[in-house]
């Protein structure tokens, strides 16, 4: 009996549900953005790029901060490549125009 030659427990019959498979949709693979500690980059400019960039709340963006202060490292967030890398593009270009050294770096995320 196929489908759609079901009964509803009334007796009607009962709707086709369509089967055909989808063609095959694939996540894209995701890269987290990491910045990296230095030791002449201002705390208060590092919290402006988290806000500015990563759309931080300043709380997140002040612990975001600290922990790349202590740890050396840390994440900022998790994109698709094209938007990592210009997330990384656009931290390194304000970190060059105001003369800090700030750096930033793309890995992947092994999660997904
Ligand atoms: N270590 C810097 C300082 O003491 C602050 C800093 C934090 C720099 C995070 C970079 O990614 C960074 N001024």
């Amino acid at each position: 009996m196929s489908r759609s030659d079901r009964r509803t427990s009334d007796g009607t019959p009962s709707t086709g549900v369509a089967t055909k498979p989808r063609a095959k949709t694939k996540k894209p693979a995701m890269y987290k953005v990491l910045m990296l500690n230095d030791d002449y980059t201002p705390m208060e400019f590092v919290v402006h790029v988290l806000e500015r960039f990563f759309a931080k709340t300043h709380e997140d963006a002040v612990r975001i901060m600290l922990h790349v202060h202590h740890r050396g490292v840390g994440v900022c967030g998790v994109f698709t490549y094209e938007i990592a890398e210009t997330k990384v593009n656009q931290v390194m270009d304000l970190a060059r125009q105001h003369q800090h050294p700030l750096q930033c770096t793309i890995e992947k995320d092994g999660t997904d």
